[in-house]
């Protein structure tokens, strides 16, 4: 991770299938250690929320997703780490380009794993931004 003296922008992706998001058990990472969280990362320069949801959900599972849409925006401070760290997070929701693709671990010293996680079961800890948008009520799943 770069320096944390501005804040920073990631873009996450929900991939949605059914009434399940992927989630993935993160290794040692500035900001969180042992959390559950979607795939995501840092927003390129000149780079749409689109792309970047796309690029790094590609780069982090080998998953290519469509119908990409914006779902919400927080703000995120970790103060109580080595190295403070703020992020503005875009949070997306994606569903697979094709429904049988399943999901590699391309980057096993970032992540243990993906898996499919019912969104009323989600496992324990989230990462906590996630955790936050969950305690809200957040609903990322769209209206039928
Ligand atoms: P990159 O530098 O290769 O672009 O990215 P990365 O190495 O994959 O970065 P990341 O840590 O996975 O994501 C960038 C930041 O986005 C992360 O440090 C903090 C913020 N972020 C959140 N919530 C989430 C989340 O649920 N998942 C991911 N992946 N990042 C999140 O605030
Ligand atoms: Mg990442």
């Amino acid at each position: 991770m770069e320096s944390a003296a501005v804040p920073q922008v990631g873009v996450v992706a929900f991939v949605i299938t059914g009434k399940s998001i992927l989630l993935g058990k993160r290794r040692s990472v500035a900001t969180a250690n042992n959390v559950f969280a979607p795939p995501g990362g840092h927003l390129e320069f000149g780079e749409s929320f689109e792309e970047c949801a796309a690029r790094e959900v590609k780069e982090e599972t080998g998953l290519d997703i469509e119908k990409i849409e914006f779902l919400t925006v927080t703000n995120n401070v970790f103060l109580d780490q080595p190295k403070p760290a703020h992020y503005v997070t875009v949070f997306m929701r994606s569903v697979l380009a094709d429904p049988t693709q399943v999901p590699k671990n391309i980057e096993p010293e970032k992540c243990e794993g993906w898996d499919w996680y019912d969104w009323k079961n989600l496992p324990n800890p989230l990462f906590a931004p996630l955790e936050k948008m969950v305690r809200s009520g957040f609903n990322p799943f769209p209206s039928e």
